[in-house]
């Protein structure tokens, strides 16, 4: 945090706002927003200075900047956040959430506030959650069954449940940031990525890996935090503005996020991608059994995993 003072009679800070994304993603264009609605409802007290791109630095030095308060503000994926907070590992499990709409209603209910809880006391106050859509495949050769992601490396993010994921398929798992996935795929040190369809068009990994393989095995969120070191300094009235304005960034984002699926599709289907349907989830799902077993035993997740099981 920047403390300045200003030439009027006010003291003016300026924080600082990490985000991973280019100009014109929903998450970037939902950042920008918030910063403008601090500025104008903290009557410019407060701004929000947006470094989107990551050009502070990738996602893990990012939540560990904002952990030690170097940040103040940030947009991270589940996966970094449930890796600092074994609690919320649940939300990057394969095949939990149908869909988005499925997630939301868990996490703007009590389950969300649990979520929250754990991860301010682990550093991160959550403004809002975002979304994170639908995770698939894609590579530079056809994949058309399951069996095909066998023996590929596959780049994901560094977590233990993504890693336990692609070892389930009998992949090997490659950690490589998000902004060095394309130079990854160029110089052929992975053979496959996963992400969601915004991320595959803004990235460029469609023009590198053109066979997606559409599995949605992951549905997750994103989150809009601030350090909990700048949290407990705002005043009560000050906190309720970043809440409320981070609540309402949410509801814009996940509006842009559903519009970026469709165009994004549309983007890659007319650049030559090939789209093949898992036809028979029940296999996958079946394959991800180590990881069912073993998060229902952790007495962190299980009764999170239950909540969800017990109301799909
Ligand atoms: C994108 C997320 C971003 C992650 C990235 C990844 O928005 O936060 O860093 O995936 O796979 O969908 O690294």
């Amino acid at each position: 945090m920047l403390g300045c003072s200003s030439v009027s009679s006010f003291a003016q800070t300026t924080l600082r706002l990490w985000n991973i994304h280019g100009e014109g993603y929903p998450v970037t264009t939902a950042v920008n927003w918030y910063a403008e609605q601090i500025a104008k409802a903290t009557q410019g007290r407060y701004q929000v200075q947006v470094f989107s791109n990551a050009s502070l630095g990738d996602q893990p030095s990012a939540v560990a900047m904002l952990k030690a308060g170097d940040l103040d503000l940030a947009e991270f994926s589940s996966a970094p956040l449930t890796e600092a907070v074994p609690g919320i590992k649940v939300l990057n499990m394969p095949f939990l959430f149908h869909d988005s709409a499925h997630m939301f209603r868990h996490l703007d209910g009590h389950l969300g506030e649990q979520f929250e809880k754990d991860l301010a006391a682990s550093g991160f106050a959550v403004l809002g959650w975002y979304d994170g859509g639908a995770r698939s495949f894609y590579c530079t050769s056809p994949v058309l069954r399951i069996n095909d992601l066998a023996g590929k490396r596959i780049r994901v993010q560094k977590s233990e449940v993504y890693t336990e994921l692609v070892v389930a398929l009998k992949s090997t798992p490659q950690y490589v940031p998000f902004k060095e996935v394309q130079t990854a795929f160029q110089e052929g040190k992975i053979d496959c990525a996963e992400n969601n369809m915004p991320s595959y068009e803004s990235t460029g990994h469609f023009r590198l890996a053109k066979h997606v393989y559409l599995t949605d095995h992951v549905v997750s969120p994103e989150a809009l935090v601030m350090s909990t070191k700048l949290w407990s300094s705002l005043s009560p009235a000050d906190r309720t503005i970043f809440k409320d304005v981070g609540l309402q960034s949410a509801r814009y984002m996940r509006e842009l996020w559903n519009k970026r699926v469709a165009q994004a599709l549309t983007i890659t289907t007319e650049s030559g991608s090939t789209f093949s349907r898992m036809n028979d989830p029940g296999i996958m799902i079946r394959r991800m059994a180590p990881l069912y077993n073993k998060y229902m035993k952790d007495p962190a997740t299980y009764k999170v995993l239950l909540t969800i099981i017990a109301d799909k």
